[in-house]
Formats: C-alpha cells, sequence, structure tokens
C-alpha cells in the first residue's frame, strides 16, 4: 500500500508525539526508535527512509562495536598472529544489509520499519556505495575481508580514506559522462574516526651517511604528512567475530596554521595545505593500467608506510621488540600497489629500530607475500628512478641494496649469464631506468601467487620466468573466489530462499553444501520453482533496465549480460559484433535460422570506462547508437534488444547478477588474469559462454563441459597466432557475415548523424593488427550463440544446466581462497 509522504524534519511537531517509554516496543525495534530521537533528531513517526537508514544503521553499528571491542581484546590476550591485507582499493558497496545479515537482524529490522510503513529494501537503497575500488581488484580486497571475518582470522585490511570514489558515469548523447563521487559528504555512520591513532609520513628530502659504519643513515625529509585512522568494522556472518578496515586520511602537518598566516598569504598557505591533503582525495580511476603519476606514488607509499608503522606499533605493544615480528604478522601485497611496503619495513627496522641489514631483509622476506593480478605488460609498475629519487630518496637506496643482492644471487646461479641478470634486475635499464615494483615485490616475499590456475601457470612462465627458475618454491596459485553472503543471501532473496527450504541454511558458511542441489535438477518442482525464482529476479533487473534507460525489455527473452569495466581485452566490442549480426540475421530470415523463429534476446551492457581511455568510450558509443537503431527498428520487434545500465557498480550488480540468464566472459585466453564477476554469475544461476581464460577454466572443471559454452582460442593458440603473424584482413575477406558487420559499422550505419565515427574503431582491428583476436573468434562466438539459443528454448533443459551450475559453486566461495591464504601463504589460524 502506498504511504503519504512524511516530513523530513520533526519541526512544528506537538511534543506528545514522541513515544512515550511505556508503548516503546522491545530489542532493535526499540533501539532503532531511541536512535531516531536520540541520533537523528527526529520525531519517530514524523521519520523518512533517510532517517530511518540512520537510525537501524545506527543499531546495526553498536551491536559491531560491541562484538569488535570484544574480538579486539580476544586477540590481545591470545597474543594472537595476525593478517594484513594492504590494498589500494576496497570496494565495499553498501554496509547495511551486509550487516543485519551478519547479525541475523535483517527480519526484525524489516517488522520495525514496517511499523514506519516502509520496507527494508526501500530504506537499504537509500544507502551510498562505498566504491574505494575500481574494479574486480577491489570488490576482490571487500570480498575477502568479509571472508577473514567469518573464517574468524584476526586480521585487518588497510588502505586509504579517499574523499572521492570511484566516479559516477552517466551517459550524454550516447556517450559516458563522469561525475565525482563525494561519498562522505552526507557523513557515513560506518566510520569510527581514531583521533588518537596518527602516524607521520615523510616525503623527499635528502640522506645522510654517518663516517661509521654502525650508525644508521638519517633521511633529511622535506615534507611530512600526517596520516589519521577512520576504522570500519568488518562483521564476520555466523561467529561474532570481526575483521577491521582501516583507512588513512591525510592531514596537513599542525605546523600549517593558517591563523598564523596575514590575509594575503592565507591563500598560499591554503594551497600548502591542500599539497599535502590532496593525497587522499581521489581514487584513480584506471583499472588494470597504472597510472604513473607523482600523486599516485605518494598515495601508494602513503597509505603503506602509515599501515606498516601501525603494525609495528602494535606488535610493540603487545610483544615489547620486533626480533619476532615475523612469528606474528602476515602482511600481504594486493597487487604492487603497496609493493614499496618492503622497502618501508627494512627502512623502519635497520634506520629507525637499530636492526642490522640481514636480520631486517631476513624478517621482511618471512612477513610479506605478494598476488599478482594481471600480466598485461602494460599494467605493469615501474617508477622512473628520477621521481624515486626526488620523492623517496631513502627507498631508492634501500632497493639498490636489495638489487646488489639480488645481482650476487643470480651471478652464482648463471655466471656469466649477463642477460638473466638484466632480465631479474630490480631496475630496468631500457632506456629511462625505472624501479620496477613487480620484481621489488617478488624479492621481498616469500610466496607469490596468482589468481587462476591458467594465471599462475602464465605467471612462472612468462614474467616471472627467470624469478620462477631463481626460486621455485615461491610460486603458487590461488584461485580467487567470492562471498556467498553478499553475491548469494543478500543480492538473490528469491533463490536463497528456495535453496534454505530444500537444503538448509548452512551454505552461507559451507558453500559446498550447494552440492546437494545437484540431485535437485532432475526434480521437475524444484526446477519450475528455480525458474519462477529467476523470472522474480528478471522482472525485478526489467524494472531497473527502465527506470536507468526508459528502454522496456521483456522479461520473457534470454538476458544476456555483460558486466565488468570496459576494457580492450575483454572484448565487449566482439558482443556487439554479435548483436549487430544477429540484428542482419533477423532482418533477413525474419523466420530464424531453422525457420523456428527467433529466440528473443536481451543483450545488457554495463561498465565505466577508464576517463583517458579513448577506445574504451569509443565501445559506449558504439553500444548506445547500435542500441538506438535496433530498439526503434519495428521490423525487430520484441526479438532483439540492446540497452547499456549506467553506472555499474556494487549496489547495480547486486540487481543484476540474480537476473542473468547468459554470462559473458569473452576476454581473448590468457589476458584475463581470472575474473569474479563469472564465478557471481553462474552463482546466481546464469550458463556462461566464454573463453578458455583465466577462473572460466576452472569453471568449466566444475560444472562439466556439458553445462557451459567454451568457445574461441585457447592461450597457447593466441601465442601460436601472434607469432605466425596474424593477419585479421584474411578473416574479413573470407567471412562476408563478419565483413558485411565491419562495413555496416565503418561506413556510418549506426551513426547516420556522423557517418565516420567508427572508422577508427574498425580500423584498429583491420590495419591497427587487432590485437585481441576479435576476429579470430567471431566465427567461433557466433556459432557459439546460436547453441545457446537452442538450449534456452528447452526450458527443462536449460533449468537443469543453470541448477549444475549453482550446485557447483561452492569452491568459488571467498571462504576457500581464504582458506588456502591463510594455511599456506599466511600460515594463520581461525581464532574460535
Ligand atoms: C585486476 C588490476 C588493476 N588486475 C591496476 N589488475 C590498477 C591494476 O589502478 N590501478 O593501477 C587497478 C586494478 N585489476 C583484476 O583483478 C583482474 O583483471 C581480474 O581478472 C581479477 O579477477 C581481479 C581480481 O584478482
Amino acid at each position: 500500500t502506498p504511504t503519504p509522504d512524511r516530513p523530513d524534519t520533526p519541526h512544528g511537531l506537538p511534543s506528545d508525539a514522541l513515544p512515550r517509554p511505556a508503548d516503546a516496543p522491545a530489542g532493535l525495534a526499540r533501539r532503532i526508535e531511541q536512535h531516531l530521537l536520540h541520533t537523528m533528531a527526529v520525531a519517530p513517526q514524523a521519520a523518512g527512509p533517510v532517517e530511518l537508514l540512520g537510525a537501524v544503521s545506527q543499531a546495526a553499528r553498536s551491536e559491531l562495536s560491541r562484538r569488535w571491542v570484544q574480538a579486539d581484546a580476544a586477540d590481545r590476550a591470545a597474543q594472537a598472529r595476525r593478517v594484513v591485507y594492504l590494498s589500494m582499493e576496497f570496494l565495499i558497496g553498501r554496509s547495511l544489509g551486509n550487516a543485519l545479515g551478519a547479525l541475523d537482524l535483517s527480519a526484525e529490522a524489516a517488522a520495525s520499519v514496517a511499523t514506519h510503513a516502509r520496507t527494508l529494501e526501500e530504506i537499504e537503497d537509500q544507502e551510498r556505495d562505498a566504491a574505494l575500488g575500481n574494479g574486480g581488484l577491489g570488490r576482490l580486497a571487500a570480498c575477502f575481508l568479509d571472508s577473514m571475518a567469518t573464517l574468524g582470522l584476526p586480521s585487518y585490511g588497510y588502505g586509504i580514506r579517499y574523499e572521492f570514489g570511484m566516479f559516477a558515469q552517466s551517459i550524454q548523447g550516447g556517450r559516458q559522462v563522469e561525475h565525482p563521487d563525494p561519498w562522505l559528504e552526507d557523513g557515513t555512520p560506518w566510520e569510527f574516526p581514531r583521533p588518537g591513532v596518527v602516524h607521520p609520513v615523510r616525503f623527499g628530502g635528502w640522506v645522510e651517511h654517518p663516517e661509521s659504519p654502525d650508525v644508521p643513515p638519517v633521511w633529511r625529509h622535506a615534507g611530512t604528512v600526517q596520516a589519521k585512522a577512520y576504522d570500519m568494522v568488518v562483521p564476520g556472518h555466523g561467529t561474532e567475530r570481526v575483521s577491521t578496515l582501516r583507512l588513512w586520511k591525510a592531514v596537513a602537518p599542525a605546523h600549517i596554521d593558517l591563523h598564523a598566516f596575514n590575509s594575503g598569504d592565507y591563500a598560499r598557505a591554503a594551497e600548502f595545505k591542500n599539497a599535502f591533503e590532496n593525497i587522499s582525495w581521489v581514487l584513480y580511476p584506471n583499472d588494470s593500467t597504472p597510472a604513473g603519476r607523482e600523486l599516485r606514488l605518494k598515495q601508494e607509499y602513503f597509505f603503506t608506510s602509515a599501515s606498516i608503522q601501525d603494525v609495528l606499533a602494535r606488535h610493540l605493544a603487545e610483544h615489547g621488540r620486533l626480533t619476532n615480528l615475523a612469528d606474528k604478522v602476515a602482511i600481504h601485497l594486493n597487487d604492487t600497489h603497496p609493493a614499496i611496503g618492503v622497502a618501508e619495513l627494512l627502512r623502519l627496522l635497520v634506520d629507525e629500530h637499530g636492526f642490522a641489514w640481514t636480520p631486517a631483509w631476513r624478517i621482511t622476506q618471512r612477513v610479506f607475500s605478494y598476488t599478482n593480478h594481471t600480466l598485461m605488460p602494460e599494467a605493469l609498475e615501474t617508477w622512473p628512478v628520477s621521481l624515486f629519487q626526488q620523492v623517496l630518496p631513502r627507498h631508492l637506496e634501500i632497493i639498490f641494496r636489495i638489487n646488489h643482492e639480488l645481482m650476487v644471487e643470480a651471478q652464482a646461479a648463471r655466471p656469466g649469464d649477463l642477460d638473466f641478470m638484466r632480465r631479474l634486475s630490480l631496475i630496468d635499464e631500457n632506456g629511462e631506468r625505472r624501479v620496477r615494483m613487480a620484481h621489488l615485490a617478488v624479492a621481498g616475499s616469500h610466496q607469490v601467487n596468482g589468481v587462476s590456475a591458467l594465471h599462475s601457470q602464465l605467471l612462472v612462465q612468462t614474467i616471472f620466468a627467470d624469478f620462477a627458475a631463481l626460486w621455485p618454491d615461491r610460486f603458487s596459485n590461488v584461485t580467487n573466489g567470492v562471498t556467498p553472503r553478499r553475491w548469494l543471501a543478500q543480492a538473490n532473496a528469491p533463490l536463497a530462499g528456495l535453496i534454505d527450504r530444500r537444503i538448509g541454511p548452512g551454505w552461507r558458511r559451507d558453500l559446498d553444501q550447494l552440492v546437494h542441489l545437484k540431485p535437485l535438477a532432475d526434480d521437475a518442482a524444484f526446477r519450475s520453482e528455480f525458474l519462477a525464482a529467476k523470472q522474480a529476479n528478471k522482472q525485478r533487473l526489467a524494472r531497473v533496465i527502465a527506470e536507468t534507460t526508459g528502454i522496456a525489455v521483456d522479461a520473457a527473452s534470454l538476458f544476456d549480460v555483460q558486466v565488468k569495466r570496459f576494457h580492450e581485452y575483454k572484448r565487449q566490442l566482439l558482443n556487439v559484433l554479435h548483436v549487430v549480426t544477429r540484428y542482419r540475421a533477423i532482418l533477413a530470415q525474419p523466420n530464424g535460422p531453422d525457420g523456428q523463429g527467433w529466440q528473443p534476446r536481451t543483450v545488457i551492457f554495463a561498465g565505466k570506462a577508464a576517463s583517458g581511455y579513448a577506445m574504451a568510450k569509443q565501445i559506449i558509443r558504439l553500444i548506445h547508437d547500435v542500441g538506438r537503431v535496433i530498439n526503434h527498428d519495428p521490423r525487430i520487434g520484441d526479438r532483439l534488444k540492446l540497452v547499456f545500465i549506467p553506472n555499474y557498480g556494487v549496489s547495480l550488480a547486486e540487481a543484476i547478477m540474480p537476473g542473468a540468464d547468459l554470462s559473458e566472459q569473452i576476454s581473448t585466453a590468457g589476458t584475463e588474469a581470472s575474473g569474479t564477476g563469472n564465478m557471481k554469475l553462474a552463482l546466481n544461476g546464469a550458463l556462461t559462454i566464454g573463453t578458455d581464460d583465466g577462473a572460466n577454466i576452472e569453471i568449466r572443471q566444475a560444472v562439466g563441459d556439458d553445462n557451459i559454452f567454451i568457445f574461441g582460442r585457447r592461450a597457447s593458440e593466441v601465442t601460436a597466432i601472434r607469432a605466425a603473424g596474424y593477419q585479421p584482413m584474411r578473416l574479413y575477406e573470407s567471412l562476408p557475415q563478419l565483413k558485411a558487420v565491419l562495413d555496416a559499422i565503418a561506413s556510418g550505419a549506426f551513426s547516420p548523424d556522423e557517418p565516420g565515427r567508427y572508422r577508427g574503431l574498425v580500423d584498429a582491428l583491420l590495419w591497427g593488427g587487432d590485437h585481441y583476436l576479435l576476429l579470430a573468434d567471431y566465427e567461433d562466438y557466433v556459432a557459439t550463440q546460436l547453441k545457446v539459443d537452442a538450449r534456452y528454448r528447452d526450458r527443462e533443459a536449460w533449468a537443469r544446466q543453470a541448477i549444475a551450475n549453482v550446485a557447483a559453486m561452492g569452491v568459488f566461495s571467498a571462504d576457500r581462497a581464504i582458506g588456502e591464504y591463510a594455511r599456506r601463504i599466511w600460515q594463520v589460524a581461525p581464532q574460535a
């Protein structure tokens, strides 16, 4: 029933409108009412959704802080070994639904907001996403924290409290427009400022070397910025354990006193202050490619240094000495972004805590471990030696010393092999000298892993081949995973409820239990309930599409979904080539390829392009241009629709994943390190069409060849094709369908107002070498899409296969992944 709009402010309400203790309900409901009055300062019966969000969040927050204090006290008392996860990105999304789920308070919260004539969903929708990350790497960090808390690992995530997170995307005239994301502007109930936790982080200057070798060098830095701690509590599910996410804000040092300046210098003083504080202002929006800017290097050092200082302070408070540091802390590097931590820990031990080099180096290597997330050569971080010299002069010296010892070891392993040394070196000497951060991370860690079986194998065959020759035992694999709490329990209530009724609720903490769904694929009643849940989710998604794009889509059509960052290697353009192929085929053969009609399809895209990535932005524009033509062509009707949902992020993903029938995972084999959207979609009952790449390969092994559509060249074939001199023009000439599609796009069939708009894009395929082999995989892709149609038409067969996918997803739980890290890499044990 619709509710009348209520005023959002308490002004003018009679005082007898406030609840009296006599009618105050119990438990959570009572606490919510109290928070409405005392925290939100609103008369409870006048509370709107925003006030309710605040009050419910506060009620959850107080219970979480109780658990937090308890877990912290227990870990201190036990002097527990801790895991410290350093990451530039934590793509958290919303917190309320997750917190209520973890506290098992969702039903009670729903009941109490119902007394205000609101639904819990409506309240939760008011919360802004915490989008402190770009894509997969940042979301992985958030899933991992959820699992660390749930498994009861004594653990901390450390990162940056960006004032502005991932930019918001809107579409104007078919083009991406970026908007700032001031996610903190109205405050957030989920952070706990720790005014007493501050560490100084130094930059610039020079290094003085005392005469005596026993006296450590002195870094005469040029400036100091203070790192102030803001904590978020990470709830565990089905346990009272929690984890901590500590984010650092950059604050100018106290001696920049704005009041001391006369009015003329005030602006200059403010500028000076900004020059420090800008370090934590904004997330760099470059998924999979490093920014290479001085401010980025400062961000990396800023949060890494503050975090390691914090670790040492905690360790000293608990143990009074640092000699046993490696027994008590495991520090993990989420990609190379915090790799400077290797040099920073050495610096702190040697320069500030009186350690000799050799024991300090031994501790450092035992403490650190490193995950690589990409093989793409352009994505490997390197910094000009000159920039390092200017920003971190002492660290550069330390890196040179590590390198010297590495070169001695290389020399001993392969005497006289200068190329081996050159390839291993922490310094790239080709052209402008640069520091290779991945080499620093490998040298400074006792374990290095990739994020899927294929990726880890390619790591030791390609970019780390020489290191693997030197230290074979250092390399291993931990395939990624996703948290089933957010990605099934929270996002997909219809399916989660159905699973609960059939196999009980235990899968939330033990996803392997989904295997009990396997036999239910043969149960017709279960299949029909499964399809009904999918249908409800598709209707919800269709509503989201209508609200955000204005396009009406048919929830009975096949929902074909590709949602991820836009990048050439992910090949959204190959998907578009298929859409245009299908469009032309429908026009040419209205009765379908086999006379049985066309399976209606809705092709759904969402994702952001890095602001400076022209080609990715052009592909977004092409999707809109093609969509405008197809969606308005009366000859097509409901047989094909193409939509782009703007502003993809965690919350939108929670609406999209449950509503997908088909999951597009079509990267060029050998390029997508793992993928995690592939896991979320399969977990929600989508079938995958994908290449033999990243974790798709393991998904195929888990679900079986018959329950997935794999197409295209494998990684080894990709390498061979390129080595043999790939000629995309030959494919263009020999495949008439492909030629017609490319000609249509290139000649302006979808951009009549500017016919040459996509000439460059097509030329990049035909003349620019088609680096990601779209043309090589086109024919197989289009043929495989026809198989998808045929399978989908047999609704019972499709349901069986979708159920088989869900049942096989146990291994892709982030709990499994974190269990492997804990045992094999961190050597930490869960606390009861
Ligand atoms: C992944 C990144 C990444 N790999 C640089 N690398 C960045 C690199 O801002 N930067 O400089 C940001 C992100 N992100 C992704 O990690 C992989 O492409 C996915 O395949 C993988 O699933 C994910 C998590 O491992």
